[in-house]
């Protein structure tokens, strides 16, 4: 509340704990936005700058984070499809901008489904 845009002291900024306290105090839509990058993070593996999620990290993920938006989290097969095609690439893992294709696919899902659109 009542914070404003200005740029925080460089001192402050590369704490994770200010993050985290603006996830919390944020709008429905910042903490919304905090969750989609948060929750990357927390299944990703990887050195900083090139974490990742192998086919094993993105099951759990898709089974413990988006269960409700999928078909068949638990279904092995198809969570290999969806693996399959999020990996655009075909590295065999799931970068942070291939995630990102795959909520905005599901954003899509949920406008067409809530919104009619
Ligand atoms: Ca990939």
């Amino acid at each position: 509340m009542g914070q404003s845009l200005q740029p925080e002291p460089s001192g402050e900024r590369s704490g994770g704990r200010k993050l985290a306290e603006m996830a919390e105090e944020g709008s429905e839509l910042e903490r919304g936005l905090h969750a989609i990058v948060g929750s990357f993070y927390r299944y990703a593996e990887g050195p900083p700058g090139a974490k990742v999620l192998d086919q094993e990290a993105f099951q759990t993920l898709l089974s413990n984070e988006l269960s409700h938006q999928l078909t068949n989290p638990e279904d092995q097969k198809a969570a290999l499809d969806m693996f399959k095609m999020v990996d655009a690439n075909n590295d065999q893992k799931i970068s942070f901008d291939e995630y990102w294709d795959l909520i905005v696919e599901i954003c899509r899902v949920i406008r067409r489904r809530h919104y009619n659109e």
